[in-house]
């Protein structure tokens, strides 16, 4: 065929999904297959809402504002610039119920929902919010709660107004909730006995999109309300008043209804919801019957926490009991479910394609500043979850593999929707399908696997996309010679960068060879190659298909003398890259020749000078996370000596060693603590990573109890280990009111974005020394 034809074709694949079966099974997230899983917490972005697992599902959120003069102070989306001192939930059973506190500048919150089943479309909820001034109290005396409730483009929303003020309540109809009602209780005190004075504003408007939700509401606000509560002063506030419409001619696919009640603290506010499918109610979900049901699943997640991670009887305090429930809960409630596409730019043609739609439900890294998917964070998130709910996990693992397309790659980044694209800068959003990630949801299967967690069914299913997914890492990150890889896609201005980066490799700035080339050897990738090819051998034998070749490929890629050849740099006294590489490098401002007068100045910028031409070699200056890899996925044999030689290393002070956990590049090395570029702080260069953390410790657990003579030295540092990183992320935890996507190698604070509780919450398998 034509060269234009081939192109085509393979331009056509890489916009295709996976022709195989999918893995989930259709109507498998319906309220009809899954009721108890219909309706969640299931947007990690917002402070406070719900929706259900359905395309285009109807949500329902939360927005709060602080009366205080002259100023509009809306918390919607969770956001950094908010500094709200502490948000998170403390207790999420991902099924049941949740409860949530937050601190905003002296006003506590807490936002708790429960479900009750019952019909056939995933049952009712109720919501309370209760609050009250924190501290040295609120500067205001008074506060809005906003609630709403908007569509996605399908189904109807019907206001039910009181007094031409209050949205007492409303019915809704959509194709899979069929009918509803959601009823706005009125406030009382925080014991739900005596009703509170209160006013209420209601906005009925059409949005762009649920990405348009905060816009509308602050657009609606006006100073010119007032809240007079009987002998008490009158005083004006902000409230919702008219819409004034989205400007031009878009499309407005949401309908709006917002509730807002004006209230003196404390007090608390409850929602109802009730599906129109549910009979023979015992009563309405509300008030005691709310305080009961909710105190009933906390008995029970407690109960149940206890049996999976056994840290009552392990002997930790009651602090560090609630700090663990707290992480945990906040990975569970940290689930979103997204549907949509990505934009993914292929070799085939210039442009960024859409990708085809799919739904993702999925853990995320942070709600704040990454609520949404991510491949290699994903592998962690399920080592955590898969303890405590395998058939989550397994759910999740389903929905990532039948992301995949025709030619076994899964897109790294899933930015899917309109609301996801909001958070994202341009230069992020697209996906590029040559790009990897490391397979990460091998070391997830692996582990449901030995628990017996994966349905012989699901395992068939998968199988061919697991197949696909492994092909498409040994057909094309391949390295220069058999058994060697390497990450496709470095960055390519090399001069702008000290070093150029390796987003693919997840460890984004980690230093590698300084002239990316196609003589590149990766360490790291060839280790995650034969985590993958042992996964694959072990899934073919429990299937009975052929296993000889993935066995034969992880044997190959746990051989300690082919690892040597390709890796152990003896000059260097380690593993390493290998590549095109010199280590006389250096960022300095460009000089660059005056202006004409009357122009302006010329903005000279950082650029890289190499000082010493770069040569074929192994990657020196460079010790870190990378070089511990042979030991991270416990490829070495008990008695090597290597094993003996990272283990010196690692507990070097001079190198990975701090009291908060292992740093992710030696303190000796060039590229320690420097920035990429003036805009690029160093992030995989210094800092202390938790998901690392957890693999280093998990081995050192493992080769703790292999005989051999560095048992005793392994099991030390174990124990070492493990107490520094937890002790650390729980002592800023306490200290920050966070859990953080870095901790500094010097002071051991939280660092990055916070709240994160992706990986770093892993913290509680290491307290629960479950691996
Ligand atoms: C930036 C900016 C509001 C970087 O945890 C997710 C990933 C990891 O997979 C990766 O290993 N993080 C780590 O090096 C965060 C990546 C965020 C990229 C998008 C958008 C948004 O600003």
């Amino acid at each position: 065929p034509p060269g234009w034809w081939l192109s085509w074709a393979s331009g056509r694949r890489a916009l295709l999904l996976h022709p195989a079966p999918r893995a989930l099974e259709p109507g498998s997230s319906s309220p009809a297959a899954a009721p108890l899983r219909f309706w969640g917490s299931y947007r990690p972005h917002v402070y406070f809402g719900m929706k259900t697992r359905s395309r285009r599902s109807p949500v329902a959120g939360l927005m709060w504002m602080q009366q205080l003069e002259g100023e509009i102070r809306l918390r919607h989306t969770c956001e950094q610039s908010d500094k709200l001192s502490r948000y998170g939930w403390l207790l999420h059973d991902g099924l049941n119920f949740g409860v949530q506190e937050i601190l905003d500048s002296g006003l506590r919150l807490q936002t708790e929902f429960v479900k009750r089943q019952g019909g056939n479309h995933g049952g009712d909820w109720t919501w309370r919010i209760t609050a009250r001034p924190e501290g040295t109290g609120s500067q205001a005396a008074f506060i809005s709660l906003f609630f709403y409730v908007a569509t996605d483009g399908e189904g109807v929303l019907e206001p039910l107004v009181e007094k031409s003020t209050r949205l007492a309540s409303l019915m809704g109809t959509t194709e899979e909730l069929g009918h509803f009602t959601i009823t706005f209780q009125k406030p009382t005190t925080e014991n739900g006995r005596t009703a509170l004075h209160a006013s209420y504003n209601y906005l009925q408007a059409k949005a762009e999109g649920l990405h348009h939700l905060s816009d509308v509401v602050k657009a609606s606000l006006t100073p010119r309300f007032t809240y007079a509560p009987p002998g008490l002063p009158k005083r004006r506030y902000f409230g919702l008043d008219a819409y004034r419409g989205a400007p031009g001619e878009r499309e407005l696919r949401s309908q709006l209804l917002v509730h807002q009640v004006t209230v003196a603290l404390p007090c608390r506010v409850e929602v109802v919801f009730e599906s129109g499918s549910a009979m023979d109610r015992p009563g309405r979900l509300m008030g005691e019957a709310v305080t009961q049901l909710l105190g009933s699943r906390a008995a029970a997640f407690e109960q149940r926490f206890e049996e999976v991670f056994g840290l009552a009887r392990k002997g930790y305090s009651p602090q560090e009991q609630h700090f663990a429930r707290a992480v945990f809960s906040n990975m569970l409630g940290g689930m979103g479910y997204y549907y949509g596409h990505s934009l993914v730019q292929t070799p085939y043609s210039e442009l960024p394609q859409i990708y085809p739609e799919g739904p993702l439900f999925t853990a995320v890294p942070s709600r704040s500043f990454f609520p949404r998917g991510f491949l290699w964070d994903e592998g962690f998130h399920q080592l955590l979850l898969g303890r405590w709910d395998p058939a989550l996990s397994c759910d999740v693992l389903a929905h990532w593999f039948d992301l995949m397309n025709a030619e076994g790659w899964i897109p790294r980044e899933q930015i899917l929707d309109e609301e996801a694209r909001t958070k994202v800068p341009w230069e992020f959003m697209v996906q590029h399908s040559g790009a990897g990630n490391p397979p990460t949801l091998f070391l997830a299967l692996r582990q449901l696997l030995a628990q017996g967690a994966v349905e012989m069914g699901l395992l068939r299913r998968l199988y061919p996309r697991l197949q696909s997914w492994y092909s498409w890492y040994n057909q094309t990150q391949v390295g220069p010679l058999p058994y060697t890889f390497r990450w496709r896609g470095r960055d390519q201005d090399t001069q702008l960068f000290l070093n150029p980066k390796t987003l693919t490799s997840g460890l984004d700035d980690y230093p590698r060879a300084s002239h990316p080339s196609p003589d590149e050897r990766h360490l790291d990738l060839r280790c995650w190659m034969a985590l993958a090819s042992a996964v694959m051998a072990e899934v073919a034998a429990r299937l009975g298909e052929p296993a000889d070749e993935y066995r034969r490929m992880a044997d190959a890629l746990a051989d300690g003398r082919l690892l040597d050849e390709h890796h152990w740099a003896e000059a260097l006294g380690t593993f390493a890259d290998y590549g095109n590489h010199t280590r006389a490098v250096a960022l300095e401002r460009e000089k660059l020749r005056p202006a004409p007068p009357g122009q302006p100045p010329p903005s000279p910028r950082l650029m890289r000078v190499v000082r010493k031409p770069p040569k074929l070699q192994f990657v020196g200056g460079a010790f870190g996370y990378v070089s511990l890899f042979p030991l991270l996925l416990q490829l070495l044999r008990p008695d090597s000596q290597r094993l003996g030689s990272l283990l010196r290393d690692m507990r070097d002070e001079s190198r990975l060693w701090t009291p908060f956990g292992l740093r992710s590049l030696s303190r000796s090395s060039p590229f320690y603590l420097k920035r990429n570029t003036e805009h690029d702080p160093p992030y995989w260069r210094g800092p202390i990573w938790i998901n690392i953390n957890f693999l280093a410790v998990r081995a050192l657990h493992h080769y703790g109890r292999l005989e051999g003579p560095f048992r005793q030295q392994a099991a030390d540092l174990y124990r070492e280990l493990r107490e520094n990183v937890v002790g650390n992320v729980f002592r800023q935890y306490q200290e920050s009111g966070y859990v953080w996507e870095q901790y500094d190698d010097r002071t051991g604070q939280g660092r990055g974005c916070h709240p994160f509780t992706g990986w770093s919450a892993l913290v509680v398998l290491m307290m629960a020394e479950e691996y």
